[in-house]
């Protein structure tokens, strides 16, 4: 006796069940090879398109759309968590070094700011900067290699130093309002002295409270290392915004070059 399993109840037919499965290893080669070329032509248009800002256009914009998305979610003007001077870790972490080789005379020091349509540059001393109200910020410093720590710095507001010295706005005669960020230039652009590292911040972060132009570690002078004379200290932003030896400011409307951006990083770079 046989069983036959076909539900229409044919003969088993060998020839016709050979062709069958014939047919069908032909028709998964082909949606095989079809697909693979798939890949591989996507690959082609991917590494053909140009570069933005270091990254291929693609994946550039992936990681724009990425950074507009979660922008949604980290507002800038959130505030990031405060902790105590106790907290804070004695011996601060030191990382990167890109454009600290210039010579470092903390006397002869001018911050040099070109006003929004690049009008007259301003210089200013450390004794203009130390004159503003003093800010202490005591946040969790975050690297986007993995590593985070509590640190104390101390300088004045980023806000207040424009504010005084009517810097930021579209005009030399108007101080920047936090509440008309529509009306000031889009984005602030930082460089060091020899212009080796850059970062570029949107005005509403570059506006925030806790965003210092700072130039003392645990109530001491700032070391050289870690960016003296002045550097940026942002705490709503990844360690990478953080210039060390801030050199120049300026006001633009055009996203400014960043550094770690051009290797590939979300431009924004907000926490
Ligand atoms: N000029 C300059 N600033 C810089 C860097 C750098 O290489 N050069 N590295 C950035 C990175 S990746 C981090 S994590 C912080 C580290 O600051 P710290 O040395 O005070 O820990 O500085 C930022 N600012
Ligand atoms: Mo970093």
């Amino acid at each position: 006796m046989t069983i036959n399993t076909d539900p229409n109840n044919r003969p088993y037919n060998e020839e016709a069940f050979r062709k069958t499965v014939q047919r069908r290893t032909i028709m998964s080669f082909v949606l095989f090879a079809l697909f693979f070329a798939g890949i591989i032509g996507l690959r082609q248009w991917i590494i053909s398109q140009p570069l933005d800002s270091g990254a291929l256009r693609p994946f550039r914009n992936v990681l724009n759309a990425n950074g507009d998305f979660f922008s949604h979610f980290s507002a800038p003007d959130k505030k990031a968590p405060a902790y105590t001077k106790a907290q804070a870790a004695k011996q601060a972490r030191v990382n990167g070094n890109l454009g600290m080789d210039s010579e470092l005379d903390p006397a002869g020091f001018r911050l040099k700011v070109v006003p929004f349509g690049k009008k007259d540059t301003m210089y200013f001393t450390m004794s203009d900067i130390r004159s503003l109200p003093h800010q202490d910020v005591i946040f969790n410093f975050k690297c986007i290699e993995g590593w985070s720590q509590v640190s104390h710095w101390g300088g004045v507001k980023l806000y207040d130093f424009l504010k005084k010295y009517k810097l930021g706005s579209r005009s030399l005669s108007t101080a920047p309002e936090r509440d008309e960020l529509s009306s000031l230039p889009d984005y602030v652009g930082m460089e060091t002295p020899d212009h080796q590292y850059y970062v570029g911040l949107d005005m509403k972060s570059a506006l925030h409270d806790q965003t210092i132009l700072c130039y003392e570690l645990n109530d001491r002078p700032l070391p050289a290392e870690q960016g003296a004379p002045l550097r940026l200290i942002i705490p709503t932003k990844y360690g990478i915004k953080h210039i060390k030896r801030l050199g120049t400011i300026f006001f633009s409307d055009v996203r400014p070059r960043d550094y770690w951006a051009e290797q590939g990083y979300d431009w924004d770079s907000s926490l």
